[in-house]
Order: structure tokens, then sequence, then C-alpha cells
């Protein structure tokens, strides 16, 4: 940190001035938060001095941790070489030329074309652009209504918040009415008596009737996240995806993944699609591409898309002055070229991914713990009152926001996601630093357990 910097005026500054994201706008002018300085490997540091793990990878982006000196290099002698050009009017720039071709290397075989990006906003936009077209090319444009999920989460933009399911959003949005959600396959909160796997068949049967109600003839696309990230990191049952799949297969329907917290290794394999044995037509990425270091994101256009897009002439109206940013695409490239020499995704998978699972899954045992669920390196742990009834702490998530709190103070950055826990370490993390987060954790929840009175 900039030893300059007095933490409490740059606080005062940062209430004064700054609007947050996803933030109690007035409650933060009031209050404030903490200042992030600095970070090195899995930890971040704050200017009050505090050393905190970060369980969170940034926001599901620094799968490779804060110390990467090769992507800040290929930036910097990027930034030098050629700080901007556009990708507009019959021009490219050879970060951009050679990401494509690295990001169509290491996706599943139908991908052989990307768009770039800044955002996963701009890619479901973007996504949503494609599709439109890719129909009004085939002479269908009737296929126009998108459906997707409730709770998902595709973004902020009018589209993506659109596309998203997320209550609290929609009723802050404008949405637009071609977009349908069906139920989520979240089995704790919303399965009942049902068996996991009845409970996945059922939701995923949703897709097939809401079809059939809107008209197949009419619908467009589905989209989905492999595992939504911040709906709760909710693990579909094992019969969901290949239900979800059948239906996919039988009707004249685009598949569209959102990878952008499931891309580049966190479900155990480069793709939360290749997991899942799914084989969609588009495919979100943002955050990890870049390792969380540059903005940057983009939609990776599947052959049967791409091949209509690619025979009919006229311009293909949609762009973003930063699409295919030189810097950011020499993070993108040095990022992979990391991901891909050191292995890191396979060594995490068959390492550190089955210890972070079972030291998490020790907590079932923990009073206030419903459920632990996960897969690779990301996990949610379900906070509850009562094991049997499911019965939560405290209305309106309060048990989990306490337990947070406890956590962020006991040095340890997690999520909370309506009643439960969420994390996502980076992939370098080593079996001694999940053990740390583990215990940190455990320290919470007796904290959270004590508070409530629970044993
Ligand atoms: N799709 C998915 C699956 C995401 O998780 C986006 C799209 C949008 O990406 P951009 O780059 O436009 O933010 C995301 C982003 C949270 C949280 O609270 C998660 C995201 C963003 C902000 C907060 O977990 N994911």
């Amino acid at each position: 940190m900039n030893k300059q910097v007095d933490s409490g005026q740059l606080k005062g500054l940062d209430r004064a001035h700054h609007l947050h994201p996803f933030t109690d706008l007035k409650d933060y002018s009031e209050h404030g938060g903490r200042i992030v300085s600095r970070a090195e490997h899995i930890y971040i540091y704050d200017t009050d001095g505090n050393k905190i793990l970060d369980g969170m990878s940034g926001l599901w982006c620094c799968n490779l941790g804060y110390s990467q000196q090769a992507i800040s290099d290929a930036v910097y002698a990027q930034l030098q070489a050629l700080p901007f050009y556009n990708n507009f009017f019959k021009c490219s720039n050879q970060p951009a030329v050679e990401l494509a071709r690295a990001l169509v290397e290491v996706t599943p075989a139908q991908f052989n074309h990307v768009f770039f990006t800044n955002s996963g906003s701009e890619a479901n936009d973007t996504n949503l652009r494609l599709v439109k077209r890719y129909y009004d090319l085939l002479g269908k444009p009737h296929k126009k209504q998108i459906i997707s999920r409730r709770n998902a989460y595709h973004g902020s933009t009018i589209a993506a918040a659109s596309l998203g399911g997320m209550g609290p959003m929609h009723a802050q949005t404008w949405g637009l009415d071609y977009i349908h959600h069906i139920n989520q396959p979240h089995w704790f909160e919303e399965g009942g008596d049902a068996s996991p796997e009845e409970y996945g068949i059922r939701v995923a049967r949703e897709l097939e009737a809401k079809i059939d109600e809107l008209g197949e003839d009419n619908v467009a696309a589905f989209i989905a996240e492999p595992v939504q990230g911040a709906g709760g990191v909710i693990v579909p049952p094992d019969t969901y995806w290949p239900e979800i799949r059948r239906i996919c297969d039988e009707r004249d329907i685009l598949l569209i993944m959102d990878e952008v917290i499931c891309g580049f290794g966190r479900t155990g394999n480069w793709f939360g699609c290749q997991t899942f044995g799914l084989e969609p037509d588009l495919m979100t990425f943002a955050k990890a591409v870049t390792n969380g270091y540059i903005p940057l994101g983009g939609v990776m256009v599947g052959d049967r898309v791409a091949d209509v897009l690619l025979a009919h002439g006229g311009e293909f109206a949609h762009g973003l002055t930063y699409s295919g940013h030189p810097a950011s695409c020499a993070a993108g490239l040095a990022t992979l070229q990391i991901l891909r020499e050191s292995s890191i995704i396979e060594r995490a998978a068959r390492d550190i991914a089955p210890h972070f699972q079972a030291r998490l899954r020790e907590l079932c045992d923990h009073p206030i713990v419903g459920e632990v669920r996960g897969l690779g390196m990301f996990a949610a742990v379900e906070l509850v009152r009562d094991k049997g009834s499911r019965e939560r702490l405290a209305p309106e998530s309060a048990g989990a926001v306490l337990c947070r709190d406890k956590a962020n103070a006991n040095g340890l950055m997690v999520r909370q996601t309506g009643n439960a826990m969420i994390m996502a370490p980076p992939l370098v993390a080593s079996v001694a630093e999940i053990d740390i987060l583990a215990e940190k954790l455990t320290q919470a929840l007796d904290e959270t357990a004590a508070h409530y009175g629970v044993r």
C-alpha cells in the first residue's frame, strides 16, 4: 500500500463520492466499507492492515490468485506496443487474433469463433443479438422467445438483468417481455419431500412445458449456468442436466451456457458444460479468462450459429469500442498460457478440490449446517436452525449475513447468498490454505450458532 494514504480519509472520500454496485447506497454513505489496497497469492490486504484469505477469488475471477507476474508483464508490454486500436472497419490486432485462436483450442470442438466484449453482461446481450441475427438469416424471425431460470444470474445490463432471474433485480429493471423463467434446480430450498433425483427431472421438464406453452416455433433459446454461482452455488441433482439435454436435442432451440463463473477450471474441467456432458451452441465467458486482471468477456459461437452468420452477407450491426482490446486480450493470452502450461486446472481437480470438498463436508455435522454442496473449487453451506425441517436461523437471511460478517472479521472473505455461505477460492490454494479456510469458516459457524443459541 502507498504509505502516504490515510485510511480514514480515503474511506471518507469513498463514502462521499463513490456509488458502489449492489450496495445499499444510503447505508454505505453513512458507514462506508473496507478499502482493499493490495493482494498476494490468495490473500488480500486492506488499508486498516488486515490480511484476509480470499475465499471468493476476487469475485469468482482470480482463479490463479493475485501473484501472476506474467499476466501483468504481458499487459504492460502490450500497452507499450499498441495500447489501443479498434477491431471495426476491417482492422484487427495480434493479441485479439491469438486469443481467438487459443480460445478455440481450449473450448469444446463445436466452437471455432469468438466475439469479444468487456464483461459477462455485455456477452449475454451479445448472445441475444447473435440469436436474433441467426434466426432472421434462417428466415425464422418468429423464433424470439428466450427461456431462462429463476434465481439465475446473467449480469446487470437491461438485457442481462432480464435474462437473470433475481427478483430484486427485476423489480428495479424494465425487463424484456420475450424472456421467460422456469424454476431453478435448487433441491434444498425448493425440493420439499421429493428426492433430489425426482425433483431434478420434474424441474427439468418445466423447460419442455414452457416450450410447449410458448410454441416451439416461437422459442429461440434456453440459457443457463452449468452451476448457478451468484444464486448460491446450486449444483443441480444428477438427473437434471441429462433431462435438459434430451429436451434440447429433441426441440429446435439453441442452448446457451453461461460459463462466466464455471469457465476456466472452477468445476474441475475447463468448462462446466464438459463436467455435465452438454454441448452448447453459444457459451458466455468473462472473469477468469484474464484471471480478473483486465476486463474481458465474450461469446464462443458454435458452428451451428457461426455457419449461418458466415454464409450470409450483410453487416452484423453489433460491437463495442473495446471489443478485442489489445491489452485485455494480452491478459487473456497470458492467462491461458499459464493455465495450459501449468496444468493447474487438472492439478486442482485432482489434489485440491477433493480436499476442499471433503473439509467442507465435515461441516455437515455442525449444528447449524443443513447441507453442504459443491463440486470442483466452489461450494455452498446452507445454514439452518433445525436440520430436519430445514427451518432457517432467522428471517431475511440474517443468520448467514451474521456468519459472513464473523468470517470476514476472522480474516476469511466469503460471500453470503440467501441462507448459504458460498466459497470459490483460487485454484492455486494449497492443502494447508484450504485447512485454514475450513477452520476460519468453522469458527464463524460456531460463533453464529452461539449467537442464536443453537447447539
Ligand atoms: N453471468 C454470470 C454467470 C455471472 O456470474 C455475469 C454473467 C455478468 O458478468 P459481468 O462481468 O457483467 O459482471 C456474471 C457476473 C455475486 C456476483 O454476487 C456475481 C457476478 C457479478 C456480481 C456479483 O456473486 N457475476
